[in-house]
Protein backbone atom coordinates (compact mmCIF):
# COMPACT_ATOMS: atom_id res chain seq x y z
CA UNK A 1 0.00 0.00 0.00
CA UNK A 2 1.28 3.63 -0.75
CA UNK A 3 2.15 5.21 2.31
CA UNK A 4 -0.31 8.64 2.08
CA UNK A 5 2.42 10.96 2.22
CA UNK A 6 6.03 10.71 0.98
CA UNK A 7 8.72 11.24 3.27
CA UNK A 8 9.16 14.46 1.47
CA UNK A 9 5.86 15.66 2.59
CA UNK A 10 6.76 14.58 6.11
CA UNK A 11 9.76 16.06 6.05
CA UNK A 12 8.74 19.27 4.76
CA UNK A 13 5.99 18.98 7.51
CA UNK A 14 8.29 19.08 10.35
CA UNK A 15 10.75 21.37 8.82
CA UNK A 16 8.21 24.50 7.85
CA UNK A 17 5.67 23.55 10.29
CA UNK A 18 3.12 23.43 7.48
CA UNK A 19 2.00 21.35 4.59
CA UNK A 20 -0.20 21.41 1.52
CA UNK A 21 -1.82 18.68 -0.20
CA UNK A 22 -4.11 19.95 -3.69
CA UNK A 23 -7.27 18.60 -3.86
CA UNK A 24 -6.50 15.66 -1.11
CA UNK A 25 -10.22 15.05 -0.45
CA UNK A 26 -12.36 13.30 -2.91
CA UNK A 27 -15.23 14.82 -4.56
CA UNK A 28 -17.97 12.18 -2.78
CA UNK A 29 -16.70 13.44 0.65
CA UNK A 30 -16.86 17.34 -0.80
CA UNK A 31 -20.11 17.54 -2.18
CA UNK A 32 -21.75 15.60 1.24
CA UNK A 33 -20.15 17.92 3.01
CA UNK A 34 -21.43 21.11 1.11
CA UNK A 35 -24.71 19.70 1.22
CA UNK A 36 -24.97 19.34 4.59
CA UNK A 37 -23.19 23.13 5.56
CA UNK A 38 -25.59 24.55 2.95
CA UNK A 39 -28.25 23.41 5.48
CA UNK A 40 -26.91 25.03 8.47
CA UNK A 41 -26.06 28.40 6.71
CA UNK A 42 -29.49 28.32 6.00
CA UNK A 43 -30.26 27.50 9.33
CA UNK A 44 -28.55 30.41 10.59
CA UNK A 45 -30.62 32.99 8.87
CA UNK A 46 -32.98 32.69 11.98
CA UNK A 47 -30.53 33.24 14.39
CA UNK A 48 -30.45 36.80 15.31
CA UNK A 49 -27.40 36.81 17.34
CA UNK A 50 -23.98 34.28 18.04
CA UNK A 51 -24.59 31.62 19.92
CA UNK A 52 -23.19 28.21 21.24
CA UNK A 53 -23.69 26.99 17.61
CA UNK A 54 -23.09 29.80 15.36
CA UNK A 55 -20.70 32.72 15.39
CA UNK A 56 -22.51 35.64 13.19
CA UNK A 57 -20.85 38.63 11.84
CA UNK A 58 -22.51 41.69 13.62
CA UNK A 59 -24.41 42.91 10.24
CA UNK A 60 -25.71 39.35 9.70
CA UNK A 61 -29.67 39.24 8.64
CA UNK A 62 -31.82 36.68 7.46
CA UNK A 63 -31.55 37.80 3.98
CA UNK A 64 -27.60 38.68 3.50
CA UNK A 65 -26.43 35.43 6.15
CA UNK A 66 -22.96 36.58 7.60
CA UNK A 67 -22.25 33.54 9.15
CA UNK A 68 -18.15 33.40 10.42
CA UNK A 69 -17.93 30.08 11.97
CA UNK A 70 -20.35 26.64 12.82
CA UNK A 71 -18.87 26.13 16.02
CA UNK A 72 -18.27 22.75 16.53
CA UNK A 73 -19.55 20.86 13.40
CA UNK A 74 -18.85 17.21 14.43
CA UNK A 75 -21.75 18.18 16.92
CA UNK A 76 -24.20 19.43 14.75
CA UNK A 77 -23.75 16.60 11.90
CA UNK A 78 -23.28 13.13 12.20
CA UNK A 79 -21.44 13.62 8.46
CA UNK A 80 -18.85 16.03 9.78
CA UNK A 81 -17.87 13.45 12.65
CA UNK A 82 -17.64 10.47 10.48
CA UNK A 83 -15.16 12.82 8.05
CA UNK A 84 -13.28 13.52 11.00
CA UNK A 85 -13.20 10.13 12.48
CA UNK A 86 -13.25 7.77 9.71
CA UNK A 87 -12.19 9.35 6.16
CA UNK A 88 -8.24 10.08 5.06
CA UNK A 89 -7.63 12.70 6.99
CA UNK A 90 -7.08 10.57 10.19
CA UNK A 91 -4.72 8.73 8.38
CA UNK A 92 -3.23 12.22 7.26
CA UNK A 93 -2.97 12.90 11.12
CA UNK A 94 -1.50 9.51 11.80
CA UNK A 95 1.56 10.07 9.14
CA UNK A 96 2.44 12.65 10.82
CA UNK A 97 1.28 12.65 14.80
CA UNK A 98 1.96 8.51 15.04
CA UNK A 99 -0.37 5.72 15.68
CA UNK A 100 -2.02 6.81 18.99
CA UNK A 101 -4.65 9.85 18.14
CA UNK A 102 -7.10 11.80 20.00
CA UNK A 103 -9.94 14.33 18.19
CA UNK A 104 -9.43 17.48 19.75
CA UNK A 105 -11.91 19.56 18.26
CA UNK A 106 -13.20 20.95 14.75
CA UNK A 107 -14.96 24.50 13.50
CA UNK A 108 -16.12 25.73 10.09
CA UNK A 109 -14.91 28.94 9.33
CA UNK A 110 -16.71 30.98 6.41
CA UNK A 111 -15.56 33.95 4.84
CA UNK A 112 -18.34 36.14 3.32
CA UNK A 113 -17.83 37.44 -0.69
CA UNK A 114 -16.56 41.26 -0.35
CA UNK A 115 -15.75 40.78 3.24
CA UNK A 116 -15.44 38.21 6.07
CA UNK A 117 -13.11 39.12 8.62
CA UNK A 118 -9.22 39.15 8.52
CA UNK A 119 -7.62 36.59 11.15
CA UNK A 120 -4.58 38.37 12.78
CA UNK A 121 -1.60 36.19 12.66
CA UNK A 122 -1.55 33.74 15.88
CA UNK A 123 -0.38 30.47 16.99
CA UNK A 124 -3.12 28.05 18.02
CA UNK A 125 -1.83 26.54 20.97
CA UNK A 126 -2.52 29.26 23.79
CA UNK A 127 -5.80 28.81 22.64
CA UNK A 128 -5.76 25.06 23.89
CA UNK A 129 -2.45 24.85 25.81
CA UNK A 130 -0.94 21.55 26.15
CA UNK A 131 1.41 18.75 27.77
CA UNK A 132 3.40 18.73 24.61
CA UNK A 133 3.04 20.52 21.07
CA UNK A 134 2.07 17.14 18.86
CA UNK A 135 -1.09 18.47 17.85
CA UNK A 136 -2.31 19.73 14.44
CA UNK A 137 -4.76 21.44 12.35
CA UNK A 138 -5.94 20.26 9.54
CA UNK A 139 -7.94 22.56 7.07
CA UNK A 140 -10.05 21.60 4.37
CA UNK A 141 -10.79 23.78 1.62
CA UNK A 142 -14.60 22.79 0.88
CA UNK A 143 -14.33 25.15 -2.67
CA UNK A 144 -11.77 26.21 -4.83
CA UNK A 145 -10.11 29.08 -3.61
CA UNK A 146 -8.03 31.81 -5.66
CA UNK A 147 -5.81 34.38 -3.97
CA UNK A 148 -7.81 36.79 -2.20
CA UNK A 149 -10.36 34.73 -1.45
CA UNK A 150 -9.34 34.71 2.17
CA UNK A 151 -6.93 32.12 1.84
CA UNK A 152 -5.00 31.14 5.10
CA UNK A 153 -1.41 32.60 5.24
CA UNK A 154 1.59 29.97 7.24
CA UNK A 155 4.85 31.65 7.91
CA UNK A 156 7.17 29.12 7.34
CA UNK A 157 9.42 27.22 10.28
CA UNK A 158 7.92 29.54 12.90
CA UNK A 159 6.57 26.47 14.87
CA UNK A 160 10.29 25.98 16.14
CA UNK A 161 10.66 29.71 17.19
CA UNK A 162 8.84 31.77 19.99
CA UNK A 163 5.78 31.12 21.41
CA UNK A 164 4.00 34.71 21.76
CA UNK A 165 1.92 36.42 24.32
CA UNK A 166 -1.67 37.24 22.72
CA UNK A 167 -3.14 39.30 25.61
CA UNK A 168 -2.32 42.70 25.99
CA UNK A 169 -1.61 43.76 29.20
CA UNK A 170 -4.33 41.93 31.07
CA UNK A 171 -6.32 41.82 28.10
CA UNK A 172 -7.15 38.36 26.04
CA UNK A 173 -6.36 39.44 22.49
CA UNK A 174 -5.58 36.07 20.53
CA UNK A 175 -3.23 37.69 18.24
CA UNK A 176 0.47 38.75 18.35
CA UNK A 177 1.19 41.79 19.10
CA UNK A 178 2.92 44.32 16.77
CA UNK A 179 6.34 44.52 18.83
CA UNK A 180 6.41 41.23 18.42
CA UNK A 181 5.30 40.61 15.01
CA UNK A 182 8.18 43.10 14.48
CA UNK A 183 10.64 39.59 15.11
CA UNK A 184 8.87 37.44 12.89
CA UNK A 185 9.34 36.88 9.39
CA UNK A 186 6.13 37.87 7.91
CA UNK A 187 7.27 38.37 4.43
CA UNK A 188 7.85 34.96 3.80
CA UNK A 189 4.52 33.71 4.38
CA UNK A 190 2.97 31.69 2.07
CA UNK A 191 -0.79 31.83 0.78
CA UNK A 192 -2.08 28.10 -0.33
CA UNK A 193 -4.87 28.54 -2.86
CA UNK A 194 -6.02 25.51 -4.83
CA UNK A 195 -9.31 23.23 -6.30
CA UNK A 196 -11.63 22.40 -3.97
CA UNK A 197 -10.60 19.16 -1.39
CA UNK A 198 -7.12 21.24 -1.09
CA UNK A 199 -6.00 20.72 2.53
CA UNK A 200 -3.35 22.62 5.05
CA UNK A 201 -1.79 20.88 7.48
CA UNK A 202 0.07 23.12 10.21
CA UNK A 203 1.19 22.59 13.68
CA UNK A 204 0.11 24.24 16.82
CA UNK A 205 3.03 26.65 17.10
CA UNK A 206 3.42 27.70 13.18
CA UNK A 207 1.95 31.26 13.00
CA UNK A 208 -0.83 31.89 10.43
CA UNK A 209 -3.49 33.84 9.62
CA UNK A 210 -5.62 35.26 6.72
CA UNK A 211 -6.62 38.85 5.06
CA UNK A 212 -10.41 39.41 4.23
CA UNK A 213 -12.10 38.03 0.84
CA UNK A 214 -11.89 39.87 -1.97
CA UNK A 215 -13.16 37.98 -4.11
CA UNK A 216 -17.44 37.44 -5.00
CA UNK A 217 -17.22 33.68 -3.63
CA UNK A 218 -17.66 32.71 0.04
CA UNK A 219 -14.62 30.49 1.69
CA UNK A 220 -15.73 27.64 3.78
CA UNK A 221 -12.84 26.30 5.25
CA UNK A 222 -13.49 23.34 7.82
CA UNK A 223 -10.63 22.67 10.27
CA UNK A 224 -10.07 19.92 12.51
CA UNK A 225 -7.35 19.48 15.10
CA UNK A 226 -5.98 16.26 16.07
CA UNK A 227 -3.51 15.77 19.05
CA UNK A 228 -1.11 12.86 19.98
CA UNK A 229 -2.86 10.26 22.75
CA UNK A 230 -0.08 11.51 25.20
CA UNK A 231 -0.46 15.35 24.44
CA UNK A 232 -3.16 16.38 27.62
CA UNK A 233 -4.93 19.50 27.90
CA UNK A 234 -4.48 22.12 30.52
CA UNK A 235 -7.64 23.46 29.84
CA UNK A 236 -11.32 22.23 29.59
CA UNK A 237 -12.37 24.00 26.40
CA UNK A 238 -13.88 20.75 24.55
CA UNK A 239 -15.50 20.10 27.81
CA UNK A 240 -19.40 20.38 25.97
CA UNK A 241 -18.42 18.76 22.86
CA UNK A 242 -19.34 14.95 22.77
CA UNK A 243 -16.47 14.25 20.69
CA UNK A 244 -13.61 16.42 22.17
CA UNK A 245 -10.40 14.27 23.16
CA UNK A 246 -11.80 11.09 22.06
CA UNK A 247 -9.35 8.52 20.93
CA UNK A 248 -9.67 8.01 17.13
CA UNK A 249 -7.20 5.55 16.64
CA UNK A 250 -4.56 3.50 18.39
CA UNK A 251 -4.04 3.36 22.11
CA UNK A 252 -4.84 5.65 24.99
CA UNK A 253 -1.76 7.02 26.63
CA UNK A 254 -1.30 6.28 30.84
CA UNK A 255 1.36 9.34 30.67
CA UNK A 256 1.51 12.13 29.82
CA UNK A 257 4.63 13.31 27.12
CA UNK A 258 5.63 17.07 28.47
CA UNK A 259 7.52 19.43 26.34
CA UNK A 260 10.09 21.50 28.43
CA UNK A 261 8.71 24.72 26.17
CA UNK A 262 6.01 26.26 28.45
CA UNK A 263 3.08 27.43 27.25
CA UNK A 264 0.74 30.39 27.55
CA UNK A 265 -2.44 29.78 28.77
CA UNK A 266 -6.10 31.85 28.05
CA UNK A 267 -8.61 33.10 30.16
CA UNK A 268 -11.23 31.09 31.44
CA UNK A 269 -13.71 32.62 28.91
CA UNK A 270 -11.57 32.27 25.59
CA UNK A 271 -14.58 32.37 23.03
CA UNK A 272 -13.87 32.25 19.54
CA UNK A 273 -11.28 33.81 17.84
CA UNK A 274 -13.37 36.17 15.97
CA UNK A 275 -14.87 37.42 19.02
CA UNK A 276 -11.49 37.86 20.90
CA UNK A 277 -9.66 39.70 18.05
CA UNK A 278 -12.99 41.87 16.90
CA UNK A 279 -13.33 43.27 20.74
CA UNK A 280 -16.72 40.99 20.81
CA UNK A 281 -15.66 39.20 24.50
CA UNK A 282 -17.00 41.22 26.85
CA UNK A 283 -19.33 43.54 25.65
O1 LIG B 1 -10.42 30.95 8.94
C1 LIG B 1 -9.27 31.36 8.80
O2 LIG B 1 -8.90 31.98 7.79
C2 LIG B 1 -8.21 31.14 9.83
C3 LIG B 1 -8.75 30.53 11.06
C4 LIG B 1 -7.75 30.29 12.11
O3 LIG B 1 -6.59 30.51 11.97
C5 LIG B 1 -8.24 29.75 13.37
O4 LIG B 1 -9.47 29.59 13.54
O5 LIG B 1 -7.39 29.49 14.24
Amino acid sequence: MNPILSSAQVEHYHKQGYLVLEQFVPGDWLQQLNSVTEKFVDESRTSDGSDPRFDLEPDHAADNPRLRRLNSPVDRDPLYWKFAAESLLVDLAEAILGPNIKFHHSKLNFKCPRGGEEVRWHQDIQFWPHTNYDLITIGVYLTDVIKGQGEMGFIPRSHAGDLYDQYEGDVWRGYIQDADLAKVNVDDAVFPIGKAGTVTVHNCRTIHGSYPNHSNHERPLLLQTYTAADAFAYTDLVRNSRHGEQLIRGKVARWARHDPRPCLVPPAKVGTIFQAQQDELFS
